[in-house]
């Protein structure tokens, strides 16, 4: 599914994220940064070694030896991947909704998208964060990924966004949440 949104695009497909050929993809990683399960990994994987070497240097030198908090967003090139650069993002780990979980992952979006377009970059694909390993359920998390992406869409030029989902189930979900928010606007 495909809709314009002033100008830009946001798309939804099926797919694996490591493939895509927008000039970002996002991770969902932990604050650590040195990979993981779930989609982490495959990106690591994809990439080669010399992103954890990047990863290592970005908590080194930028978060001076902290991990990433949850809800924010550092960039790294893409290396071996199709994709330039890797924009790492931490989600929230879900606890029922009693610790801001739906802000935090809403900031995952925006922060992504914000620094993507300080970058230049004018093409980004996004896995579902959070809704794997971290259990965020993928209705509530659609809408908060939908409505972050749309309302940034709404206000500044930036290209192509593009959902990939990773199972048949997950999107017809989020082509259910979109569809129900475009039939209320
Ligand atoms: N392409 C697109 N989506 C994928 C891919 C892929 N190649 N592989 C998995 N997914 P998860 P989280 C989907 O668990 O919930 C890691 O260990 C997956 O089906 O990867 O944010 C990190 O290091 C699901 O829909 O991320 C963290 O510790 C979605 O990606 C923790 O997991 C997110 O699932 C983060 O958990």
């Amino acid at each position: 599914m495909k809709v314009e949104i002033k100008g830009n695009t946001l798309k939804l497909m099926i797919g694996d994220i490591t493939k895509q050929e927008t000039e970002a993809i996002v991770n969902a990683a932990n604050g650590t940064l040195l990979g993981g399960g779930g989609v982490d990994g495959a990106i690591h994987r994809a990439a080669g070694k010399e992103l954890l070497e990047a990863c290592k240097e970005i908590r080194k030198n930028v978060l001076q030896g902290k991990e990433l908090p949850t809800g924010e967003a550092v960039i790294t090139k893409g290396y071996r991947l199709p994709a330039k650069y890797v924009i790492h993002t931490v989600g929230p780990v879900w606890k029922g909704n009693t610790n801001n979980e739906e802000k935090l992952l809403s900031n995952c979006y925006n922060n992504s998208l914000q620094l993507a377009k300080e970058k230049g970059i004018q093409s980004i694909s996004f896995p579902s964060i959070s809704t794997g390993v971290y259990r965020f359920p993928v209705d509530l998390a659609s809408k908060v990924a939908l409505t972050t992406i749309t309302d940034f869409l709404k206000i500044q030029p930036f290209g192509e966004v593009v959902m990939t989902l990773f199972s048949q189930n997950d999107y017809d979900v989020y082509e259910a949440s979109l569809k129900e928010m475009l039939s209320s606007d």
